[in-house]
């Protein structure tokens, strides 16, 4: 199915509900309900939403650690997601482990990310390779961060994407750290400049805005679908929580953690919208609509069960 173009107001429903799922994903780790291993994803919404947005159904996902918005702006079903973190049967996997490493859709195209950081970039490529060859027509999108760029298998992967042309999107979301290093310390140059080496047009964006995630993201997909070849989509990002759930962050003082507050794309989507004339009532709505809908997934997911033994000799393929 071909999407209409995407409007500001849809986008940031998807983004919202995403915000709205990651707060009962960590409600559900305080009660004890789902284990409490998460990279909280507040701030990159707007570039995982906008950019996740201007694929089709069939394309494919190749998703990173950081929070859930691409995986839900894909489609996947909220409580199936609830169930994969808590570990029952009614999650994507049914029961095969918790976690965000573990969420797939292959009827969305969402075929995970890999064990390592990094390792999805390779991933991603073969997976842009077999289009090609089948000439499909699906685009690869493939996010990662800052650190996960500094991977040599993002040489590997831009430098095959470049050469045979493949119809793929890398989207680093440069929130200016890993952990605890910050990109200074960690890179030379700008990730958007290494396209060049690679010969794909490379673009830089605020991930802030999602329509101008949106808009390099379609023009990307729309090369990569016409047999131009690979884009790398820089995303400026922020991140607004520790590097996991629990993480004190005290290596980042106070100044730069308010600095980073002021980049929450929620926050500024939605003083776009009003500034564009939205009424607030509709945005209030749209709000209101989103989480009646996670709380219906969490009760939905909260009926699972623990999958028994026998789950573990499925789905093995050695
Ligand atoms: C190959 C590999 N090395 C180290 C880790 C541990 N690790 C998990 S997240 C992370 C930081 C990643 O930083 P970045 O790619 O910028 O993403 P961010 O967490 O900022 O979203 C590290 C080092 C890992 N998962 N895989
Ligand atoms: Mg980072």
């Amino acid at each position: 199915m071909t999407h209409a173009p995407r409007t500001l107001l849809e986008i940031y429903r998807v983004m919202f509900l995403a915000q709205a799922w990651e707060r009962a994903l960590l409600r559900l780790m305080d009660e004890n309900l789902a284990p409490a291993l998460y990279h909280p994803g507040r701030g990159s919404e707007g570039t995982e939403v906008a950019a996740t947005m201007a694929l089709e159904d069939s394309d494919y996902l190749l998703y990173d650690h950081r929070g859930v918005a691409h995986i839900v702006a894909k489609g996947v079903d909220l409580a199936a997601m609830f169930g994969d973190f808590i570990g029952n049967d009614l999650g994507t996997t049914r029961g095969m482990g918790a976690g965000i490493v573990h969420i797939v859709d292959p009827s969305l195209g969402v075929i995970g990310q890999s064990g390592t950081l990094g390792g999805n970039q390779v991933i991603a490529a073969g997976a842009a390779l077999s289009s090609k060859l089948r000439k499909s027509g699906q685009v690869t999108m493939c996010f990662f961060g800052d650190g996960a760029a500094n991977r040599g298998t993002f040489h590997e992967a831009a430098n095959v994407a470049g050469a045979w042309k493949l119809p793929l999107v890398f989207v680093i979301q440069n929130n200016g750290w890993a952990v605890s290093v910050p990109v200074e310390h960690s890179t030379g140059g700008r990730f958007v400049d290494r396209a060049i080496g690679y010969g794909m047009p490379g673009v830089q964006v605020d991930g802030a805005d999602p329509m101008a995630v949106y808009e390099a993201a379609t023009t990307a997909v729309n090369r990569a679908r016409n047999g131009e070849g690979a884009t790398i989509i820089e995303a400026k990002t922020v991140r607004l929580q520790g590097h996991y759930f629990g993480d004190p962050d005290g290596y980042r003082d106070k100044a730069l953690r308010a600095e980073a507050a002021h980049g929450d794309p929620i926050v500024l989507t939605r003083a776009q919208l009003l500034s564009q004339g939205t009424p607030e009532a509709e945005i209030d709505d749209v709000e209101r609509a989103a989480l009646a809908e996670v709380d219906a997934a969490r009760a939905k997911a909260l009926t699972g069960k623990a999958p028994g033994p026998e789950r573990i000799f499925e789905d093995i393929y050695a």
